[in-house]
């Protein structure tokens, strides 16, 4: 059995994080392992709060996993300090890891700061450069790119170009919140991919980001190339739209 690894935040409801990571998985035939870099409380109306791993824990776990499993790839979500940053970085290093996708969280739906400030920075410098594809939304496109304003397809592009400039082989620029089609745009050695989809109207919506980077985390894993893990990625997760339900007191959509 495929492996993959999760590196990420843990959401008690199970929509987003850790949680929703290891079901996608399991939904595309892969054996799941995950590392933990933060307790968030929460419930369908939110994140209330977030603890931190202690300093030094989050690469103690992935290392004594790694010294027993291996995996075929790798997915980083929330990471909320830049110690996390930099022991995920060190990690990818010593253990030479492969097909990693970053999905760069900065906040949850509802607004609530996943990355520290100061962790920016090393995820610019040291994170990055070392992945396959990162996955950002309209918003952590922008704090990358440094381009204020995203709101047509050419500034998604733009900002695509500024981002592969920090290393990473592939960029996937959601385009959920921009006007139109959602039309997600990748950008690597072999140019501009489009990824047109019809919206589908039902927000909010909880794990959408986590999911998608998940789903294309396994299609790696599967060995399948970076489009067709994205296509199939796309397609799982517009069927997951089309039948998702609320389960808590809010309003919010759970996927999976
Ligand atoms: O969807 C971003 C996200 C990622 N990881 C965790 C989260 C959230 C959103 O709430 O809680 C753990």
């Amino acid at each position: 059995m495929k492996k993959a690894l999760s590196i990420a935040g843990s959401d008690p409801s199970c929509g987003a994080g850790i949680q929703a990571d290891i079901k996608t998985f399991a939904r595309f035939g892969i054996y799941g392992l995950c590392a933990i870099s933060a307790y968030t409380v929460q419930n369908s109306t939110g994140v209330k709060e977030v603890l931190h791993a202690p300093e030094g824990r989050l690469y103690n776990e992935i290392e004594y996993l790694l010294r027993d499993f291996s995996v075929n790839s790798v997915k980083i979500g929330m990471l909320g300090t830049k110690e996390n940053v930099l022991a995920a970085s060190r990690a990818i290093t010593e253990f030479r890891l492969k097909n990693v996708v970053l999905d760069p969280v900065m906040f949850s739906t509802s607004g609530f700061r996943l990355l520290n400030k100061d962790g920016i920075a090393p995820l610019i410098d040291k994170l990055i450069p070392k992945t396959l594809l990162i996955t950002p939304n309209i918003l952590e496109a922008s704090i990358l790119s440094g381009i204020k304003e995203i709101t047509s397809k050419k500034d998604m592009e733009k900002a695509a170009v500024e981002i592969k400039k920090m290393g990473a082989d592939y960029v996937l620029i959601k385009g959920g919140h921009v006007k139109g089609n959602a039309t997600d745009i990748l950008y690597g050695r072999e140019g501009f991919t489009f990824f047109d989809l019809p919206r589908i109207k039902k927000t909010p919506i909880h794990g959408t980001g986590c999911i998608l980077s998940a789903a294309i985390t396994a299609g790696l894993a599967l060995c399948n190339p970076i489009d067709k893990s994205i296509n199939e990625a796309k397609t799982f997760i517009t069927q997951l739209i089309k039948k998702a339900s609320r389960h808590g007191r809010s309003n919010t959509y759970y996927l999976i």
